[in-house]
């Protein structure tokens, strides 16, 4: 679906990107910053949701580069594994939203955020 390898690094970084920025959004009320806005919450969820569907293609042999590290193709199963955390974790972050179960949500936020980060430290380069 990439015409050149170079395409999919920018798509799969485009959908990281929008990820932590709609992620991050939801940062003060797991943090009890600000109080829980269901609706809020949910809209941003929702994108994350949507988003958390989309890199994984742009991680297909051939595909190699960018921030990510040789590991994507060299230990596939371990990051089909992480991206499936990930994105359970984000199917429960949605439940727990849409339940409006503030505990939950911040379980589940918490769950997410720890997703990514294990991903990110097994399988994308150093900054
Ligand atoms: C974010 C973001 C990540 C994760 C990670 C959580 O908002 O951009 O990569 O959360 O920092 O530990």
């Amino acid at each position: 679906p990439f015409r050149e390898p170079h395409d999919a690094v920018k798509y799969r970084g485009a959908t990281m990107v929008l990820m932590g920025a709609h992620f991050g959004r939801l940062a003060p009320m797991a943090k009890r910053e600000v109080p829980f806005d269901q609706a809020a919450a949910q809209a941003n969820v929702d994108i994350v949701k949507m988003l958390a569907a989309l890199p994984w293609p742009a991680y297909a042999p051939g595909y190699e580069g960018g921030e990510a590290r040789s590991e994507v193709w060299t230990n596939r199963e371990g990051f089909r594994k992480a991206s499936e955390t990930f994105q359970a974790a984000v199917r429960e972050l949605d439940a727990a939203t849409q339940a409006g179960d503030f505990d939950a949500f911040r379980v589940a936020f918490g769950k997410t955020g720890q997703s990514c980060k294990a991903c990110h430290d097994d399988f994308r380069k150093k900054k």
